[in-house]
Protein backbone atom coordinates (compact mmCIF):
# COMPACT_ATOMS: atom_id res chain seq x y z
CA UNK A 1 0.00 0.00 0.00
CA UNK A 2 1.65 3.69 -0.73
CA UNK A 3 1.62 5.06 2.70
CA UNK A 4 4.34 7.88 1.54
CA UNK A 5 3.59 11.33 -0.38
CA UNK A 6 6.22 13.76 -2.08
CA UNK A 7 3.63 14.69 -4.34
CA UNK A 8 4.19 11.97 -6.36
CA UNK A 9 0.39 11.40 -5.93
CA UNK A 10 0.91 14.35 -8.54
CA UNK A 11 2.13 11.95 -11.40
CA UNK A 12 1.78 14.25 -14.50
CA UNK A 13 3.76 17.05 -12.25
CA UNK A 14 6.35 14.43 -11.97
CA UNK A 15 6.69 12.76 -15.49
CA UNK A 16 8.21 16.43 -16.23
CA UNK A 17 7.57 16.21 -19.52
CA UNK A 18 6.73 19.12 -22.16
CA UNK A 19 2.74 19.32 -21.86
CA UNK A 20 1.44 22.62 -20.89
CA UNK A 21 0.13 22.91 -17.42
CA UNK A 22 -1.07 26.27 -17.05
CA UNK A 23 -2.08 29.18 -19.12
CA UNK A 24 -2.26 32.59 -17.62
CA UNK A 25 -2.34 35.58 -20.08
CA UNK A 26 -0.29 35.22 -22.93
CA UNK A 27 2.11 32.91 -20.66
CA UNK A 28 2.56 29.00 -20.52
CA UNK A 29 4.32 26.65 -18.20
CA UNK A 30 5.16 23.01 -18.97
CA UNK A 31 4.34 20.07 -16.46
CA UNK A 32 8.61 19.98 -16.79
CA UNK A 33 8.48 23.56 -15.62
CA UNK A 34 6.31 24.00 -13.26
CA UNK A 35 7.95 21.24 -11.39
CA UNK A 36 11.16 22.87 -11.52
CA UNK A 37 9.38 25.98 -9.81
CA UNK A 38 7.60 24.04 -7.04
CA UNK A 39 10.67 21.86 -5.81
CA UNK A 40 12.91 25.70 -5.78
CA UNK A 41 10.20 26.59 -4.22
CA UNK A 42 9.91 23.82 -1.35
CA UNK A 43 13.67 24.77 -1.13
CA UNK A 44 13.25 27.90 -0.47
CA UNK A 45 10.74 27.96 2.85
CA UNK A 46 12.67 24.75 3.88
CA UNK A 47 15.82 26.84 3.73
CA UNK A 48 18.43 24.67 6.36
CA UNK A 49 15.27 22.58 7.74
CA UNK A 50 14.82 19.10 6.09
CA UNK A 51 11.04 18.77 6.49
CA UNK A 52 8.63 21.63 7.17
CA UNK A 53 6.75 19.49 9.46
CA UNK A 54 3.16 20.82 9.17
CA UNK A 55 4.22 24.46 9.82
CA UNK A 56 1.32 26.63 8.50
CA UNK A 57 2.31 28.89 5.72
CA UNK A 58 -0.12 31.03 4.40
CA UNK A 59 -0.29 32.52 0.86
CA UNK A 60 -2.36 35.23 -0.29
CA UNK A 61 -2.58 35.31 -4.42
CA UNK A 62 -5.32 34.99 -6.97
CA UNK A 63 -5.39 32.11 -8.90
CA UNK A 64 -1.62 32.45 -11.06
CA UNK A 65 1.57 30.01 -11.84
CA UNK A 66 2.61 31.70 -8.58
CA UNK A 67 -0.71 30.26 -6.86
CA UNK A 68 -0.39 26.64 -7.96
CA UNK A 69 3.81 26.93 -7.25
CA UNK A 70 3.15 28.05 -3.92
CA UNK A 71 0.33 25.44 -2.79
CA UNK A 72 2.27 22.57 -4.29
CA UNK A 73 5.77 24.05 -2.95
CA UNK A 74 4.34 24.05 0.34
CA UNK A 75 3.34 20.71 0.31
CA UNK A 76 5.99 19.01 -1.03
CA UNK A 77 7.97 21.15 1.96
CA UNK A 78 5.85 18.98 4.32
CA UNK A 79 3.64 22.19 5.47
CA UNK A 80 0.03 22.99 5.67
CA UNK A 81 -0.84 25.81 2.97
CA UNK A 82 -3.31 27.91 4.33
CA UNK A 83 -4.70 29.62 1.45
CA UNK A 84 -6.13 33.25 2.13
CA UNK A 85 -9.65 34.64 0.42
CA UNK A 86 -8.06 37.69 -1.41
CA UNK A 87 -10.92 39.47 -1.87
CA UNK A 88 -11.21 39.01 2.81
CA UNK A 89 -11.39 42.12 4.79
CA UNK A 90 -8.65 42.89 7.05
CA UNK A 91 -9.97 41.64 10.12
CA UNK A 92 -11.07 38.50 8.36
CA UNK A 93 -7.38 37.57 7.51
CA UNK A 94 -6.32 38.53 10.86
CA UNK A 95 -8.88 36.24 12.38
CA UNK A 96 -7.30 33.13 9.84
CA UNK A 97 -3.99 33.79 10.41
CA UNK A 98 -4.55 33.65 14.22
CA UNK A 99 -6.59 30.68 14.48
CA UNK A 100 -4.42 28.91 11.85
CA UNK A 101 -0.91 30.18 14.21
CA UNK A 102 0.55 30.73 10.94
CA UNK A 103 4.31 31.66 11.26
CA UNK A 104 5.04 32.66 7.22
CA UNK A 105 3.00 34.36 4.75
CA UNK A 106 3.79 33.96 1.11
CA UNK A 107 3.09 36.86 -1.46
CA UNK A 108 3.38 37.67 -4.97
CA UNK A 109 3.67 40.03 -7.64
CA UNK A 110 0.23 39.03 -8.42
CA UNK A 111 -0.89 39.41 -4.71
CA UNK A 112 -3.38 42.63 -4.79
CA UNK A 113 -1.19 45.65 -3.99
CA UNK A 114 -4.24 47.47 -2.49
CA UNK A 115 -4.66 45.43 0.44
CA UNK A 116 -0.71 44.56 0.58
CA UNK A 117 0.28 47.87 2.61
CA UNK A 118 -2.12 46.41 5.80
CA UNK A 119 -1.55 43.11 5.21
CA UNK A 120 2.11 43.45 5.87
CA UNK A 121 1.42 45.78 9.14
CA UNK A 122 -0.68 42.79 10.23
CA UNK A 123 2.09 40.20 9.90
CA UNK A 124 4.74 42.37 11.59
CA UNK A 125 2.29 42.88 14.64
CA UNK A 126 1.48 39.21 14.74
CA UNK A 127 5.38 38.19 14.56
CA UNK A 128 4.76 36.68 10.61
CA UNK A 129 7.49 36.48 8.20
CA UNK A 130 6.55 37.88 4.99
CA UNK A 131 8.12 35.91 1.73
CA UNK A 132 8.20 36.73 -2.15
CA UNK A 133 7.68 33.56 -4.51
CA UNK A 134 10.46 35.21 -7.06
CA UNK A 135 12.64 35.16 -3.59
CA UNK A 136 11.71 31.29 -3.33
CA UNK A 137 12.56 30.74 -7.17
CA UNK A 138 15.88 31.53 -6.90
CA UNK A 139 16.58 28.91 -4.55
CA UNK A 140 18.49 26.09 -5.11
CA UNK A 141 17.01 22.37 -5.06
CA UNK A 142 18.23 20.17 -2.31
CA UNK A 143 16.88 17.16 -0.74
CA UNK A 144 13.06 16.92 -0.46
CA UNK A 145 11.61 15.02 2.40
CA UNK A 146 9.54 11.51 1.96
CA UNK A 147 5.82 12.22 3.75
CA UNK A 148 3.34 10.16 5.09
CA UNK A 149 0.11 10.69 3.40
CA UNK A 150 -1.81 10.99 6.59
CA UNK A 151 0.30 14.14 7.19
CA UNK A 152 -2.01 17.33 7.22
CA UNK A 153 -1.41 19.23 3.82
CA UNK A 154 -3.91 22.13 3.80
CA UNK A 155 -6.04 23.98 5.43
CA UNK A 156 -9.50 25.58 4.52
CA UNK A 157 -11.72 28.00 6.51
CA UNK A 158 -15.65 27.59 6.47
CA UNK A 159 -18.75 29.17 8.00
CA UNK A 160 -20.47 27.48 10.44
CA UNK A 161 -23.75 28.04 12.52
CA UNK A 162 -21.26 29.27 14.81
CA UNK A 163 -19.98 33.13 14.65
CA UNK A 164 -15.91 32.70 13.22
CA UNK A 165 -15.07 30.51 10.72
CA UNK A 166 -13.02 27.19 11.25
CA UNK A 167 -9.84 25.41 9.86
CA UNK A 168 -10.64 22.84 8.16
CA UNK A 169 -7.62 20.42 7.71
CA UNK A 170 -6.87 17.88 5.64
CA UNK A 171 -4.33 15.31 4.89
CA UNK A 172 -2.85 14.44 2.28
CA UNK A 173 -4.51 11.16 1.61
CA UNK A 174 -8.13 12.90 1.85
CA UNK A 175 -7.03 15.19 -1.09
CA UNK A 176 -5.94 12.37 -2.76
CA UNK A 177 -9.11 10.47 -2.30
CA UNK A 178 -11.20 14.05 -3.53
CA UNK A 179 -9.15 14.18 -6.46
CA UNK A 180 -9.30 10.70 -7.70
CA UNK A 181 -12.81 9.93 -6.94
CA UNK A 182 -13.91 12.93 -9.55
CA UNK A 183 -10.98 11.37 -12.25
CA UNK A 184 -12.78 8.53 -12.24
CA UNK A 185 -15.86 9.46 -11.92
CA UNK A 186 -16.34 12.32 -14.74
CA UNK A 187 -13.79 10.47 -16.95
CA UNK A 188 -10.73 13.28 -16.39
CA UNK A 189 -8.02 12.99 -19.13
CA UNK A 190 -4.95 14.23 -20.19
CA UNK A 191 -5.67 15.84 -23.13
CA UNK A 192 -8.81 18.05 -20.92
CA UNK A 193 -8.31 21.78 -21.08
CA UNK A 194 -10.21 23.67 -18.41
CA UNK A 195 -10.46 27.51 -17.46
CA UNK A 196 -10.04 28.69 -13.74
CA UNK A 197 -11.86 31.56 -12.67
CA UNK A 198 -13.20 30.68 -9.44
CA UNK A 199 -11.65 31.52 -6.39
CA UNK A 200 -9.01 29.95 -4.99
CA UNK A 201 -9.21 29.78 -1.81
CA UNK A 202 -12.29 26.87 -1.63
CA UNK A 203 -12.16 23.52 -2.58
CA UNK A 204 -14.25 23.88 -6.10
CA UNK A 205 -11.60 25.89 -7.62
CA UNK A 206 -8.76 24.10 -5.28
CA UNK A 207 -10.03 20.39 -5.85
CA UNK A 208 -12.29 20.43 -8.86
CA UNK A 209 -10.60 22.48 -11.17
CA UNK A 210 -7.03 22.96 -10.40
CA UNK A 211 -6.01 19.69 -8.93
CA UNK A 212 -7.97 17.08 -10.97
CA UNK A 213 -6.43 18.62 -13.87
CA UNK A 214 -2.83 18.75 -12.35
CA UNK A 215 -3.09 15.31 -11.43
CA UNK A 216 -4.63 14.17 -14.72
CA UNK A 217 -2.22 16.13 -16.95
CA UNK A 218 -4.35 18.19 -18.41
CA UNK A 219 -4.31 22.33 -18.83
CA UNK A 220 -5.87 25.01 -16.54
CA UNK A 221 -6.12 28.37 -18.15
CA UNK A 222 -5.88 30.78 -14.88
CA UNK A 223 -8.04 34.04 -14.76
CA UNK A 224 -8.13 36.19 -11.65
CA UNK A 225 -11.91 36.24 -11.23
CA UNK A 226 -14.68 35.10 -13.68
CA UNK A 227 -14.09 37.49 -16.80
CA UNK A 228 -16.60 36.57 -18.51
CA UNK A 229 -15.73 38.11 -21.96
CA UNK A 230 -12.20 36.92 -22.14
CA UNK A 231 -13.87 33.50 -21.15
CA UNK A 232 -16.24 33.57 -23.51
CA UNK A 233 -14.13 34.22 -26.35
CA UNK A 234 -12.02 31.21 -24.78
CA UNK A 235 -15.27 29.29 -25.67
CA UNK A 236 -15.90 30.62 -29.08
CA UNK A 237 -12.46 29.41 -29.87
CA UNK A 238 -13.02 25.96 -28.17
CA UNK A 239 -9.82 26.41 -26.02
CA UNK A 240 -12.14 24.32 -23.29
CA UNK A 241 -13.44 20.48 -23.29
CA UNK A 242 -14.45 21.10 -19.46
CA UNK A 243 -16.41 24.03 -17.94
CA UNK A 244 -16.89 23.86 -13.94
CA UNK A 245 -18.86 26.84 -12.40
CA UNK A 246 -21.46 27.96 -9.79
CA UNK A 247 -25.14 27.91 -10.42
CA UNK A 248 -24.79 32.30 -10.52
CA UNK A 249 -22.20 31.53 -12.96
CA UNK A 250 -24.76 29.92 -15.17
CA UNK A 251 -27.36 32.38 -14.60
CA UNK A 252 -25.47 34.89 -15.37
CA UNK A 253 -23.84 33.52 -18.58
CA UNK A 254 -27.27 32.72 -19.71
CA UNK A 255 -28.50 36.35 -19.42
CA UNK A 256 -25.45 37.62 -21.41
CA UNK A 257 -26.02 35.03 -23.97
CA UNK A 258 -29.42 35.65 -24.47
CA UNK A 259 -28.72 39.55 -24.66
CA UNK A 260 -26.57 38.83 -27.92
CA UNK A 261 -27.33 38.84 -31.39
CA UNK A 262 -27.78 35.65 -33.02
CA UNK A 263 -24.43 35.11 -34.40
CA UNK A 264 -21.85 35.88 -32.13
CA UNK A 265 -24.37 34.21 -29.22
CA UNK A 266 -24.42 31.10 -31.88
CA UNK A 267 -20.78 30.96 -31.96
CA UNK A 268 -20.30 30.80 -28.27
CA UNK A 269 -23.37 28.17 -27.58
CA UNK A 270 -21.85 26.19 -30.17
CA UNK A 271 -18.42 26.45 -28.44
CA UNK A 272 -19.78 24.97 -24.61
CA UNK A 273 -22.04 22.45 -26.96
CA UNK A 274 -18.69 21.28 -28.13
CA UNK A 275 -17.02 20.64 -24.93
CA UNK A 276 -17.51 17.10 -23.41
CA UNK A 277 -18.59 18.00 -19.83
CA UNK A 278 -20.23 21.24 -18.20
CA UNK A 279 -20.42 20.71 -14.18
CA UNK A 280 -22.48 22.58 -11.84
CA UNK A 281 -22.46 22.98 -8.13
CA UNK A 282 -21.20 24.70 -4.75
CA UNK A 283 -25.30 25.84 -4.78
CA UNK A 284 -28.31 24.20 -6.15
CA UNK A 285 -29.10 24.41 -9.62
CA UNK A 286 -32.59 25.44 -10.43
CA UNK A 287 -34.46 22.82 -12.82
CA UNK A 288 -35.04 25.91 -14.94
CA UNK A 289 -31.58 27.06 -15.28
CA UNK A 290 -30.50 23.08 -15.97
CA UNK A 291 -33.13 23.49 -18.87
CA UNK A 292 -32.06 27.03 -20.16
CA UNK A 293 -28.62 26.02 -20.13
CA UNK A 294 -29.59 22.77 -21.98
CA UNK A 295 -31.73 24.58 -24.49
CA UNK A 296 -29.11 27.05 -25.39
CA UNK A 297 -25.69 24.73 -25.68
CA UNK A 298 -27.21 21.33 -25.82
CA UNK A 299 -25.25 20.45 -22.62
CA UNK A 300 -27.09 18.58 -19.96
CA UNK A 301 -25.30 20.23 -16.82
CA UNK A 302 -23.97 17.46 -14.13
CA UNK A 303 -24.29 18.45 -11.30
CA UNK A 304 -23.20 17.29 -8.31
CA UNK A 305 -23.10 18.08 -4.23
CA UNK A 306 -20.19 18.83 -1.54
CA UNK A 307 -18.64 20.53 1.15
CA UNK A 308 -15.36 21.65 2.49
CA UNK A 309 -14.77 19.36 5.41
CA UNK A 310 -15.73 16.20 2.28
CA UNK A 311 -14.47 17.42 -1.11
CA UNK A 312 -17.50 15.71 -3.24
CA UNK A 313 -19.90 13.38 -1.73
CA UNK A 314 -22.52 12.97 -4.78
CA UNK A 315 -22.67 13.34 -8.35
CA UNK A 316 -25.03 12.59 -11.15
CA UNK A 317 -23.15 10.32 -14.05
CA UNK A 318 -20.75 11.15 -16.75
CA UNK A 319 -22.19 8.58 -18.92
CA UNK A 320 -26.23 7.95 -17.99
CA UNK A 321 -29.43 10.13 -16.90
CA UNK A 322 -28.62 13.69 -15.32
CA UNK A 323 -31.68 14.86 -13.56
CA UNK A 324 -32.57 18.26 -13.45
CA UNK A 325 -33.10 19.03 -9.75
CA UNK A 326 -30.98 16.26 -8.39
CA UNK A 327 -27.48 15.74 -7.29
CA UNK A 328 -27.29 12.28 -8.73
CA UNK A 329 -25.73 9.07 -6.62
CA UNK A 330 -22.44 8.50 -4.20
CA UNK A 331 -19.25 8.81 -5.56
CA UNK A 332 -16.67 6.08 -5.81
CA UNK A 333 -14.72 4.98 -2.34
CA UNK A 334 -17.38 7.61 -0.86
CA UNK A 335 -19.77 6.10 1.65
CA UNK A 336 -23.40 8.18 1.89
CA UNK A 337 -26.35 7.28 3.68
CA UNK A 338 -29.45 9.40 5.29
CA UNK A 339 -30.02 9.60 8.68
CA UNK A 340 -33.81 9.93 10.38
CA UNK A 341 -34.00 12.59 13.43
CA UNK A 342 -33.51 8.96 15.86
CA UNK A 343 -30.15 8.76 14.05
CA UNK A 344 -30.67 5.33 11.98
CA UNK A 345 -29.68 5.17 8.33
CA UNK A 346 -32.53 5.28 6.06
CA UNK A 347 -32.80 2.58 3.70
CA UNK A 348 -35.89 3.21 0.99
CA UNK A 349 -36.81 6.50 -1.00
CA UNK A 350 -38.63 8.88 -0.84
CA UNK A 351 -37.92 9.52 2.98
CA UNK A 352 -35.70 12.51 3.71
CA UNK A 353 -33.25 12.93 6.16
CA UNK A 354 -29.54 14.37 6.85
CA UNK A 355 -27.08 13.26 4.47
CA UNK A 356 -23.63 12.00 5.98
CA UNK A 357 -20.97 10.72 4.59
CA UNK A 358 -18.05 8.66 5.23
CA UNK A 359 -14.49 8.03 3.53
CA UNK A 360 -10.69 8.60 3.04
CA UNK A 361 -12.25 12.05 1.25
CA UNK A 362 -13.53 12.85 4.79
CA UNK A 363 -11.07 16.15 6.50
CA UNK A 364 -9.21 14.74 9.66
CA UNK A 365 -10.25 17.78 11.97
CA UNK A 366 -10.95 21.12 12.51
CA UNK A 367 -7.69 22.78 13.22
CA UNK A 368 -7.54 22.79 17.20
CA UNK A 369 -11.20 22.74 17.84
CA UNK A 370 -11.40 18.74 18.86
CA UNK A 371 -15.13 19.86 20.46
CA UNK A 372 -16.51 20.88 17.05
CA UNK A 373 -14.60 18.17 15.50
CA UNK A 374 -16.22 15.81 18.16
CA UNK A 375 -19.90 17.22 17.35
CA UNK A 376 -19.24 16.74 13.23
CA UNK A 377 -19.19 13.27 13.94
CA UNK A 378 -21.60 9.74 15.04
CA UNK A 379 -20.13 6.73 14.90
CA UNK A 380 -17.55 7.49 12.08
CA UNK A 381 -20.29 9.12 9.68
CA UNK A 382 -19.77 13.16 8.93
CA UNK A 383 -22.65 15.20 10.00
CA UNK A 384 -23.37 17.34 6.93
CA UNK A 385 -26.77 19.43 8.07
CA UNK A 386 -28.01 19.07 5.17
CA UNK A 387 -31.00 17.26 3.70
CA UNK A 388 -31.82 15.36 1.47
CA UNK A 389 -34.22 12.50 -0.18
CA UNK A 390 -33.67 9.59 -2.68
CA UNK A 391 -35.76 9.42 -4.99
CA UNK A 392 -35.47 6.41 -7.66
CA UNK A 393 -31.84 5.94 -6.26
CA UNK A 394 -30.58 9.99 -7.18
CA UNK A 395 -30.37 11.88 -4.35
CA UNK A 396 -32.47 15.51 -4.09
CA UNK A 397 -30.79 18.17 -1.65
CA UNK A 398 -33.97 19.83 0.38
CA UNK A 399 -32.16 22.37 2.39
CA UNK A 400 -30.23 22.88 5.79
CA UNK A 401 -31.08 21.95 8.92
CA UNK A 402 -29.87 25.45 10.18
CA UNK A 403 -31.48 28.88 8.44
CA UNK A 404 -27.55 30.04 10.03
CA UNK A 405 -26.01 28.96 6.74
CA UNK A 406 -27.01 31.07 3.84
CA UNK A 407 -25.23 29.80 0.05
CA UNK A 408 -24.84 32.76 -2.19
CA UNK A 409 -22.92 33.12 -5.49
CA UNK A 410 -21.68 29.31 -4.11
CA UNK A 411 -20.19 31.43 -0.68
CA UNK A 412 -21.09 29.95 2.20
CA UNK A 413 -21.39 32.68 4.74
CA UNK A 414 -22.67 32.35 8.77
CA UNK A 415 -25.60 34.89 9.29
CA UNK A 416 -23.98 34.89 12.98
CA UNK A 417 -21.24 35.94 12.13
CA UNK A 418 -22.60 39.15 9.80
CA UNK A 419 -24.97 40.03 12.83
CA UNK A 420 -22.15 40.13 15.28
CA UNK A 421 -20.23 42.19 13.01
CA UNK A 422 -23.05 44.73 12.14
CA UNK A 423 -24.39 44.82 16.25
CA UNK A 424 -20.60 46.65 16.13
CA UNK A 425 -21.82 49.33 14.14
CA UNK A 426 -23.09 52.08 17.31
CA UNK A 427 -26.76 52.86 15.71
CA UNK A 428 -28.16 49.38 15.85
CA UNK A 429 -29.63 47.84 18.55
CA UNK A 430 -30.96 44.18 16.98
CA UNK A 431 -30.49 42.80 14.13
CA UNK A 432 -31.18 39.39 12.20
CA UNK A 433 -29.63 38.08 9.34
CA UNK A 434 -31.36 35.50 6.85
CA UNK A 435 -30.97 34.50 2.90
CA UNK A 436 -33.60 35.04 1.06
CA UNK A 437 -34.42 33.13 -1.89
CA UNK A 438 -32.61 35.01 -5.38
CA UNK A 439 -32.96 33.96 -8.65
CA UNK A 440 -28.68 35.37 -9.60
CA UNK A 441 -27.06 34.40 -6.19
CA UNK A 442 -29.53 31.80 -4.93
CA UNK A 443 -29.87 33.19 -1.52
CA UNK A 444 -29.55 37.09 -0.78
CA UNK A 445 -27.80 38.51 2.37
CA UNK A 446 -31.06 40.48 3.85
CA UNK A 447 -30.28 42.09 6.85
CA UNK A 448 -33.61 43.64 9.22
CA UNK A 449 -31.94 45.76 11.85
CA UNK A 450 -33.99 47.96 15.17
CA UNK A 451 -31.92 51.01 15.68
CA UNK A 452 -31.43 52.66 18.41
CA UNK A 453 -33.46 55.77 19.72
CA UNK A 454 -33.55 58.56 16.82
CA UNK A 455 -31.25 57.37 14.68
CA UNK A 456 -31.42 56.47 10.83
CA UNK A 457 -29.36 54.10 9.12
CA UNK A 458 -29.57 53.93 4.80
CA UNK A 459 -28.73 51.13 2.62
CA UNK A 460 -25.48 52.74 0.86
CA UNK A 461 -24.16 54.17 4.41
CA UNK A 462 -25.13 50.35 6.02
CA UNK A 463 -22.79 49.12 2.70
CA UNK A 464 -20.09 51.60 2.94
CA UNK A 465 -19.65 50.78 6.83
CA UNK A 466 -19.35 47.04 6.03
CA UNK A 467 -16.96 47.34 3.35
CA UNK A 468 -13.44 47.45 5.34
CA UNK A 469 -14.87 45.26 7.55
CA UNK A 470 -16.63 41.87 5.24
CA UNK A 471 -15.74 40.38 1.65
CA UNK A 472 -18.26 42.10 -0.39
CA UNK A 473 -19.87 39.09 -0.66
CA UNK A 474 -21.02 38.73 3.08
CA UNK A 475 -22.21 42.44 2.65
CA UNK A 476 -26.22 42.56 2.46
CA UNK A 477 -27.80 42.74 -0.71
CA UNK A 478 -30.86 44.37 1.24
CA UNK A 479 -31.86 46.33 4.36
CA UNK A 480 -34.69 46.49 6.07
CA UNK A 481 -35.48 48.79 9.22
CA UNK A 482 -37.92 47.64 11.58
CA UNK A 483 -39.32 48.63 14.92
CA UNK A 484 -38.59 45.15 16.17
CA UNK A 485 -37.74 41.53 15.13
CA UNK A 486 -40.14 39.02 15.42
CA UNK A 487 -39.32 36.83 17.90
CA UNK A 488 -40.98 33.63 19.86
CA UNK A 489 -42.28 33.02 23.16
CA UNK A 490 -38.95 32.50 24.31
CA UNK A 491 -37.78 35.36 23.07
CA UNK A 492 -35.82 33.84 19.61
CA UNK A 493 -35.78 35.52 16.96
CA UNK A 494 -38.42 33.88 14.05
CA UNK A 495 -35.99 33.62 11.29
CA UNK A 496 -38.39 31.88 8.91
CA UNK A 497 -41.00 34.50 9.41
CA UNK A 498 -38.45 37.17 8.47
CA UNK A 499 -37.33 34.95 4.85
CA UNK A 500 -40.95 35.34 3.86
CA UNK A 501 -41.51 39.28 4.27
C1 LIG B 1 -19.77 38.95 -5.97
N1 LIG B 1 -20.71 39.68 -5.35
C2 LIG B 1 -21.47 38.88 -4.61
C3 LIG B 1 -20.93 37.59 -4.78
N2 LIG B 1 -19.88 37.66 -5.63
N3 LIG B 1 -22.53 39.12 -3.83
C4 LIG B 1 -23.08 38.08 -3.21
N4 LIG B 1 -22.63 36.81 -3.32
C5 LIG B 1 -21.56 36.54 -4.09
N5 LIG B 1 -21.11 35.28 -4.20
C6 LIG B 1 -20.96 41.11 -5.46
C7 LIG B 1 -19.74 41.95 -5.32
O1 LIG B 1 -19.53 42.26 -3.99
C8 LIG B 1 -20.13 43.19 -6.14
O2 LIG B 1 -21.01 43.97 -5.39
C9 LIG B 1 -20.92 42.57 -7.28
O3 LIG B 1 -21.44 41.34 -6.78
C10 LIG B 1 -20.09 42.31 -8.52
O4 LIG B 1 -18.88 41.70 -8.10
P1 LIG B 1 -18.00 40.85 -9.08
O5 LIG B 1 -16.81 40.39 -8.34
O6 LIG B 1 -17.84 41.57 -10.35
O7 LIG B 1 -18.97 39.62 -9.33
P2 LIG B 1 -18.65 38.37 -10.14
O8 LIG B 1 -17.24 38.36 -10.62
O9 LIG B 1 -19.72 38.20 -11.16
O10 LIG B 1 -18.74 37.24 -8.99
C11 LIG B 1 -19.75 36.38 -8.91
C12 LIG B 1 -19.15 34.97 -8.81
C13 LIG B 1 -18.37 34.87 -7.49
C14 LIG B 1 -20.31 34.03 -8.85
C15 LIG B 1 -18.22 34.70 -9.98
O11 LIG B 1 -19.20 35.14 -6.40
C16 LIG B 1 -17.74 33.51 -7.32
O12 LIG B 1 -16.67 33.25 -7.84
N6 LIG B 1 -18.42 32.60 -6.59
C17 LIG B 1 -17.92 31.23 -6.40
C18 LIG B 1 -17.65 30.93 -4.96
C19 LIG B 1 -17.11 29.51 -4.79
O13 LIG B 1 -16.14 29.09 -5.45
N7 LIG B 1 -17.70 28.74 -3.93
C20 LIG B 1 -17.30 27.36 -3.69
C21 LIG B 1 -17.16 27.08 -2.22
S1 LIG B 1 -16.70 25.37 -1.98
P3 LIG B 1 -21.11 45.56 -5.58
O14 LIG B 1 -22.21 45.94 -4.68
O15 LIG B 1 -19.79 46.10 -5.19
O16 LIG B 1 -21.44 45.77 -7.04
C22 LIG B 1 -18.17 24.58 -1.88
C23 LIG B 1 -18.16 23.10 -1.89
C24 LIG B 1 -18.71 22.65 -3.19
O17 LIG B 1 -19.17 25.18 -1.90
O18 LIG B 1 -19.64 21.86 -3.21
O19 LIG B 1 -18.18 23.11 -4.19
P1 LIG C 1 -18.93 24.88 1.70
O1 LIG C 1 -19.03 24.67 3.14
O2 LIG C 1 -18.63 26.26 1.27
O3 LIG C 1 -18.04 23.88 1.16
O4 LIG C 1 -20.37 24.59 1.12
C1 LIG C 1 -20.91 23.31 1.20
C2 LIG C 1 -22.40 23.41 1.13
O5 LIG C 1 -22.81 23.82 -0.17
C3 LIG C 1 -23.09 22.09 1.34
O6 LIG C 1 -23.17 21.76 2.70
C4 LIG C 1 -24.44 22.36 0.68
O7 LIG C 1 -25.28 23.04 1.57
C5 LIG C 1 -24.09 23.30 -0.45
N1 LIG C 1 -24.04 22.60 -1.76
C6 LIG C 1 -22.97 22.16 -2.43
N2 LIG C 1 -23.35 21.61 -3.61
C7 LIG C 1 -24.69 21.72 -3.66
C8 LIG C 1 -25.69 21.35 -4.62
N3 LIG C 1 -25.37 20.79 -5.77
N4 LIG C 1 -26.98 21.60 -4.32
C9 LIG C 1 -27.32 22.20 -3.16
N5 LIG C 1 -26.44 22.58 -2.23
C10 LIG C 1 -25.13 22.35 -2.48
Amino acid sequence: MDTTTNLRPFPAINFSNERIALQEGVSQWSYAKLRERIEHCACGLLGKQTDLKEERVAFFMPASVDYVTTLLGIWRAGGIAVPLNVAAALPEIEHALNTAKVTRLVVSITSPAESLAGLFALCRGMNIQVLNVSELLTCKIQMLPELSIDRRAMMLFTSGTTNKPKGVVSTHKNIRAQITTLLEAWNWMPEDSIPLFLPLHHIHGIINVLCCALWIGARVTLYQRFEMDTILRGVEDRDYTVFMAVPTIYVKLVSQLEALPEAPRKRVCDGFRAMRLNVSGSAACPAKLFNQWKALTGQSLLERYGMTEIGMAISNPYFGERRAGAVGVPLPGVQVALFDEAGHIIEGDDTPGEIRVRGDNVFQEYWQNPKATAESFVDGWFCTGDVAVRETGYYRIMGRSSVDIIKSGGYKLSALEIESTLLTLEKVAECAVVGVEDETWGEAVTAFVVLKPEQTLGYAELKAWCEPRMSPYKIPKVLRVMEALPRNAMGKVLKPALKTL
